[in-house]
């Protein structure tokens, strides 16, 4: 949201060089609907090799070339030059804003927030009935929390509606309504404490477009655009309102749809009115290339009218097609970081997964880790140069060097296929003659697809050429993927790591062959030339096995040899599709070469062609085979349902995928510290002395055990701490190298390790991590078990709840309670998994689907309750895990739920839009684990 409509976007208010053709996809594809299944539409290069074929062989030599720039053959890869010597200012990490990427604190997890390195977010109006959740003034502190900068206030967002339906019988009686309005919004923010230095307001959100346009709930139908006194003398006013409540109030504007021309007399007017902005806002839903140009442009506009320079937010940036994809949102932060300026993700679909990038409370997508490798790059930015310099579309990046830390960081992407990624001037007094080269890939694991951490592609050691330059071959790139290389000093590091993936592929669905009634394939979805559609795996997918239906989708696929693969259905349903509404996840049948059935239960989304995928394994002996997915299966059962399917992706588990995931602590987090290189494992080590930290973002699949090595090479000890919270387990390290091993209860998704020297300077090499299992063992307890009171009932009408019962009905007040007897074995921290599902939706005005997150207040012992966020799992069939740590006591422990409305911030009133739940989600079960064990 915050976007005026496309119609009105391509209705003749875009400037020429701005006009992008832009399809919304308002009416979700329908599955079962026979769609156009000629491929007449312009086809782009597309990679050649599946999702990075078999051995991604990056093979890394030290190649001195002759010249950089020269008459390339055309034979020759392209190149992407990281120009060492060249220094383009501090990192700012700008780009990983959202626009409504918050719902309230725990949707998502401030794991997520501060893992994400979100640095802006803009939202609503505290209390506004624009959407569920993302109350400004409730998403405050726990954003600041996380390690935020700035909250910026849509003060507009206190209405319902795009067009901002602003009440009134003219424009001086609407306008009077929202400084109204105003003044209560800067008095609560004013009761915010030492939080109000984060707060930036922002009292109009593309004015051209509704309250200053000329629609029906604009101020007087005339465009500011064409006659700009009303909206000049409006900002005029409101903003010495803001500064007269809140003199140190930083005002934003003027949050234009796009830079507009007449934004340059908008800063006449206001540096001749002393109402000059505090930070300069537009939105750029174009392309990375405008970014640059029209910063450029912008700056230029200041230095006409000698204003600034200002801070910039492009508080809206990206399309469906880009969000969720590391290969094409690297474009855009590598423009914005190049342009040095603050930048939010759009807004397109649900609130509160910072803008596709979170997957349920805690989990991250592709998307998300490329914004966690973003943001621990540290020190300058040096320049790149791209082979198709701001070009959309093509490969792209950004890079770092960190002299303190002697590290140099590039992210990019964007392109299929071959490119060399070239360093030049790698000083010899930083890394010496031979540095390290880390390669790794970020791939793209759907809008709604959990991520694991990055793969490892390469751990090499490279001699620098005598030109001072590295050549890092890449081959086999897949454009939907970002990569990142991390150079150090090398010579003396370990020995290199295997890389963290074997031999892999995947296989279109729209290449697939289909037996049975019902086929369609869809698309093409997501283009460049449709950016309002979602990505999708070779831009296509198919639909067919739906309730009913015989269909049958056969992969024929090759494997080099016998073993164990992983297998992903990336797949997709609308959540309020009818077919689905009925049992919520769709379940087809697995077999492979006619044998061996399983049932898999593919994901939801809330609208169509909105992917996840689903994962389990197979046996496979080397040579061809038949993996079917099926609407019936003789043994098992038949679909009910309806999913579309984009592609499956084959890994071998072998050796390197199963192995320890390796997080190198001088590729870490590091505070009041710097990597010392050279020892046992990657390119060196980190001296803890006293206080000093790492922190590591560590991943686990699921919510359960993991073994976390910790290998050291002695002088010190130090503490752990997960998630924040101080572990209770002996301190690491010792006199000598060695190993300590802990097993911590790790939440599904992402999790934030963090290594304190406590005595000496601990040299700390490394983290491994693997999933285990047998130490901390969770105690489960069926809720239907638990007592209930009040209107809070155990239900049958869940399928998939397990033991098929779960309780209903919590909250809408403290006497519709659960009540579950929990025993630990000891006193101390536990975690707290609760099965849940929540599938409440408040209506929408617009395009944005408005899950609401449920919550619980959850009492210990009697104790006070802590109120926790559940986000929406899109149906009420559909039942995910949710951890909280709780302190529990020897013995016999009660755990209370309950759940009721919060009224609005001044204590009294009430949301009039059903955005605020009474009620506590669907409980299904909980199971008790003790965090650690060492
Ligand atoms: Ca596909
Ligand atoms: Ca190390
Ligand atoms: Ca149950």
């Amino acid at each position: 949201m915050g976007t005026v409509l496309p119609a009105t976007r391509t209705g003749g208010l875009w400037p020429l060089s701005n006009r992008f053709d832009i399809v919304l996809d308002l009416d979700s594809p329908r599955p079962g609907s026979p769609t156009d299944t000629t491929e007449t539409s312009v086809r782009r290069r597309r990679r050649t090799t599946g999702a990075g074929a078999a051995a991604v062989a990056v093979a890394v030599l030290a190649t001195a070339l002759a010249t950089t720039g020269g008459t390339a053959d055309a034979a020759e890869p392209e190149r992407l030059v990281v120009d060492l010597g060249t220094d383009t200012g501090a990192f700012h990490g700008g780009a990983s804003g959202s626009l409504y990427g918050v719902y309230g604190d725990g949707v998502p997890s401030r794991n997520l927030l501060e893992g994400m390195h979100v640095r802006t977010v803009s939202t609503k109006a505290q209390d506004g009935p624009q959407h569920p959740g993302a109350d400004a003034l409730e998403v405050l502190p726990p954003f600041v929390d996380s390690g935020g900068k700035d909250v910026y206030i849509y003060m507009t967002d206190i209405y319902r509606g795009f067009p901002y339906q602003w009440p009134g019988a003219d424009g001086p009686a609407r306008l009077a309504d929202f400084k109204e309005k105003i003044t209560k919004q800067v008095r609560q923010v004013l009761t915010m404490g030492e939080y109000r230095d984060h707060v930036v307001y922002v009292p109009f959100n593309e004015p051209e477009g509704n309250m200053f346009g000329t629609g029906e709930w604009s101020y007087n139908k005339v465009s500011w655009l064409n006659d700009p006194q009303y909206y000049f003398t409006a900002w005029k006013e409101v903003y010495r309102l803001i500064k007269s409540l809140d003199p140190g109030a930083r005002i934003a504007g003027p949050n234009t749809s796009v830079l507009y021309d007449q934004v340059k007399g908008f800063l006449r007017y206001a540096k001749a009115n002393d109402v000059v902005p505090d930070v300069m806002t537009w939105h750029e839903l174009s392309s990375p290339a405008a970014v640059r140009t029209n910063v450029a442009k912008y700056r230029q506009m200041e230095k006409d009218v000698g204003v600034g320079p200002l801070p910039v937010n492009v508080n809206e940036y990206g399309h469906n097609y880009h969000l969720s994809v590391p290969g094409q949102v690297v474009q855009w932060v590598s423009a914005i970081e190049e342009s040095k300026i603050d930048a939010d993700l759009a807004y397109w679909n649900i609130d509160g997964n910072l803008n596709d990038s979170a997957v349920e409370a805690n989990k991250g997508n592709g998307q998300w880790w490329l914004f966690n490798a973003y943001g621990q790059m540290t020190g300058h930015t040096v320049q790149v140069t791209a082979p198709h310099p701001n070009q959309q579309y093509t490969l792209q990046g950004v890079a770092t060097l960190d002299r303190g830390k002697r590290q140099s960081r590039a992210l990019f992407g964007g392109k299929s296929g071959d490119a060399d990624i070239v360093f030049e001037n790698v000083d010899p007094g930083l890394f010496g003659t031979t540095v390290r080269a880390t390669v790794q890939e970020i791939p793209w694991t759907g809008q709604v697809g959990d991520s694991a951490q990055p793969l490892r592609l390469a751990d090499q050691e490279v001699r620098v050429g005598a030109d001072g330059t590295v050549t890092l071959p890449m081959t086999g790139m897949n454009e939907m993927s970002a990569y990142q290389v991390i150079l150090s000093p090398g010579g003396k590091g370990g020995k290199p790591a295997e890389p963290s993936v074997s031999w892999r592929k995947s296989y279109e669905a729209e290449n697939a062959s289909y037996t049975g009634g019902g086929y369609s394939k869809n698309g093409p979805e997501g283009s460049p030339s449709q950016v309002g559609k979602f990505a999708t795996s070779g831009m296509y997918n198919v639909g067919g096995l739906r309730s009913g239906s015989d269909g049958v989708l056969a992969f024929d696929v090759e494997v080099p040899q016998d073993g164990t693969y992983d297998l992903s259905v990336f797949a997709n349903s609308y959540n309020l599709y009818d077919l689905v509404k009925e049992q919520g996840p769709t379940n087809v049948f697995l077999r492979v070469d006619g044998k061996d059935p399983q049932e898999l239960r593919l994901p939801l989304g809330y609208k169509w062609v909105v992917w996840g995928h689903t994962d389990t394994s197979v046996r496979l002996t080397a040579g061809k085979h038949r993996v079917t997915l099926a609407a019936q299966d003789p043994d098992l059962g038949v679909t009910k349902g309806d999913a579309i399917i984009d592609k499956i992706d084959l890994k071998l588990r072998d050796r390197r995928v199963t192995a320890p995931a390796i997080y190198e602590a001088e590729y870490a987090t590091l505070s009041q510290t710097a990597p010392r290189y050279g020892g046992d494992s990657g390119a060196g080590a980190v001296p803890l002395p006293e206080g000093a930290t790492a922190t590591f973002w560590v991943y686990s699949p699921t919510d359960g055990e993991s073994t976390v090595s910790v290998d050291h090479l002695g002088d010190g000890k130090a503490g752990l701490a997960l998630n924040g919270e101080r572990l209770d387990v002996p301190k690491a390290g010792g006199a000598k190298a060695g190993t300590d091993t802990v097993r911590l209860f790790l939440s599904g998704g992402i999790n934030k390790v963090t290594v304190t020297g406590a005595s000496g300077a601990l040299l700390l090499d490394r983290l491994r991590v693997t999933p285990s299992s047998g130490t901390l063992v969770p105690t489960v307890y069926q809720a239907e078990n638990g007592s209930v009171s009040g209107a809070a009932k155990v239900t049958d009408a869940y399928s998939f709840a397990s033991g098929g019962k779960a309780v209903t009905g919590v909250g809408n007040g403290k006497g519709n309670a659960l009540t579950l007897d929990v025993v630990a074995e000891r006193s101390g921290a536990h975690a707290l998994t609760i099965r849940y599902s929540n599938a409440e939706q408040a209506p929408a005005t617009h395009y944005n689907p408005d899950p609401i997150a449920r919550h619980a207040d959850l009492s210990v012992n009697g104790g006070p309750a802590r109120r926790v966020l559940f986000p929406t799992t899109f149906h009420f069939n559909n039942f995910w895990d949710l951890t909280v740590p709780v302190t529990l006591k020897e013995g016999t422990n009660r755990l209370t739920f309950t759940a009721e409305e919060l009224p609005d911030f001044d204590g009294d009133t009430y949301n009039q839009y059903d955005q605020r739940s009474p009620y506590a989600p669907v409980i299904d079960r909980v199971a008790i684990t003790p965090l650690a064990h060492k």
